[in-house]
């Protein structure tokens, strides 16, 4: 199947209705296109979409591509322009690719609300909704010198090229590393966010340099695969790595010692507040053009800690 439907199963429900003073929307559906389906980031962020929405009144359908990538996300796009809901809540799986697609839905009438990811021409969506994901990638460069002492060869899993986050928390993370001199960067490599192609990287590079020393995954799949790639190679704990998100799948990880250091952002917030953006560029007040959330670095020492458990991902 090209596409996944329907509501996530939050534990905070997804009814509850109306509360809002905004008559004129009430009942009207917005949708939800993110960037993958079966990630628990999006996961998380569709429950605070779902929630907010609920509170205004407003319906919400989703339709996530099987893979994150624009040529998958452009017919969703596509399909559900064609449905003409009032609003649309998107997190774009490349900043130039999806301008086109997201233009015609502008052109169509529909309010566009970027969450997450962002595009690389402004005027297309009423408001941005995101992580500030260079000053995320930085924090990743200074845990990881950290971890390692400030010294060795340090490697990036970039998870898409052309991708706003992946992108930026690369770069963030390139311009930090330089203020470590002990510290040598082997540069960035891209795993489509595939964990498997994340733990071939990750051979690959220990074979040529059997001294690496730490490994910055910039999300889900590529810590997964990360962490698969070191295992298989005995290296586990060995080389430190730090992950990016905090779904089920990563606190774990951070607990057996699969990766040293999460950088944890805040989904469900993004989900609630794109919401509100949104209602506010459908009622006719002044949409905030950019809003940026901030993350939490944790470490396995804060998993018993309150702001450990509260940096994970809920549905
Ligand atoms: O890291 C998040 C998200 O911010 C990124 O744009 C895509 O990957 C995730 O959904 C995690 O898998």
């Amino acid at each position: 199947a090209a596409l996944a439907l329907g509501l996530a199963a939050c534990s905070s429900g997804n009814s509850g209705g109306g509360g809002g003073s905004t008559g004129d929307i009430k009942g009207k559906t917005i949708s939800f296109v993110p960037g993958v389906s079966g990630d628990s980031f999006y996961i998380t962020m569709q429950c605070g979409i779902q929630a907010e929405a609920a509170k205004n009144g407003l319906k919400v359908d989703m339709q996530a591509p099987q893979q994150f990538d624009a040529s998958l996300q452009t017919p969703i796009v596509n399909a559900v322009v064609a449905k003409k809901p009032a609003g649309i809540l998107i997190a774009p799986t490349d900043a130039k690719a999806m301008v086109p697609p997201l233009l015609q839905a502008k052109q169509a009438g529909i309010k566009i609300g970027l969450v997450d990811t962002t595009l690389a021409k402004d005027g297309i969506a009423s408001s941005s909704v995101s992580t500030d994901n260079l000053v995320a990638g930085a924090a990743a460069a200074d845990a990881l010198a950290k971890l390692i002492g400030q010294k060795g060869k340090v490697l990036v899993i970039a998870f898409k090229a052309g991708a706003s986050t992946s992108d930026d928390r690369q770069h963030g993370f390139e311009q930090e590393i330089k203020k470590y001199s002990g510290i040598k960067y082997l540069g960035a490599q891209i795993n489509d966010n595939s964990p498997a192609k994340a733990a071939s990287i990750i051979s690959a590079t220990l074979s040529a340099n059997p001294d690496l020393k730490g490994v910055f995954a910039t999300n889900q799949f590529a810590a997964e695969g990360a962490a698969t790639g070191l295992r298989n190679a005995g290296k586990q704990g060995t080389v430190k790595t730090v992950g990016f998100d905090a779904g089920p799948v990563q606190m774990q990880q951070l607990k057996r010692g699969d990766v040293q250091a999460l950088v944890a952002q805040q989904p469900y917030q993004i989900g609630t507040q794109a919401v509100d953006q949104l209602v506010a560029s459908l009622t006719g007040k002044k949409p905030t053009a950019k809003i940026g959330t901030s993350t939490t670095t944790i470490t396995q020492d804060d998993l018993s800690k309150p702001a450990g458990q509260q940096a994970a991902y809920k549905t």
